[in-house]
């Protein structure tokens, strides 16, 4: 099966990122995970990025915040599906790695999840490895279903307690 690479711009970013760690540790799904930032080290991401497809990977994951340029950065060196996770930081809540992910130039396409949208990334890469794997795609229905019943569960629990016929 390919790897799933998770970088992020700093270590300050990990507790976000865990949740994508996690998530894919939950399919099985084999990731490495490295800090490289696109401003402090641009050559070690750019060096990742250019021979990711060759180790293996089929899918990266990129993690920043603030100026929020590590997931373009490692998009224009590989054709790889890049998925960027802005990170919320604290003087604008996030919303400064959202525009600076999502607002990529025409060609070199990154899919942004929300702001610290960890699992969602985890299970967008999942779904990318799922279409030639069709075990992960069985477990993706599971969880689908899983979700499903919790939820429909909690409404039970609500209409329990709220709903009364006259
Ligand atoms: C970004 O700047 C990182 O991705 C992080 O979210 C933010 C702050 O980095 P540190 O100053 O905590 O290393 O590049």
């Amino acid at each position: 099966m390919k790897k799933v690479g998770i970088v992020m711009g700093s270590a300050s970013d990990l507790p976000i990122v865990r949740k994508a760690i996690d998530t894919l540790a939950s399919f099985g799904v084999p990731c490495e995970v490295h800090v490289y930032s696109a401003h402090r080290t641009p050559a070690e991401a750019a060096d990742f990025a250019r021979t990711a497809r060759d180790m293996g990977f089929g899918v990266i994951i990129a993690a920043a915040g603030m100026a929020a340029h590590l997931a373009g950065a490692i998009a224009a060196q590989t054709t790889l599906p890049v998925i960027g996770i802005p990170c919320k930081s604290n003087n604008l809540d996030g919303i400064d790695a959202l525009l600076s992910t999502v607002q990529m130039p025409s060609g070199i396409p990154v899919a942004t999840v929300a702001i610290d949208g960890a699992a969602n990334a985890a299970l967008l890469s999942i779904e990318i490895l799922a279409l030639s794997e069709p075990e992960l795609a069985a477990k993706l229905d599971a969880k689908r279903a899983a979700d499903a019943a919790g939820v429909l569960e909690k409404d039970a629990a609500v209409a329990a307690e709220f709903n009364f016929a006259d």
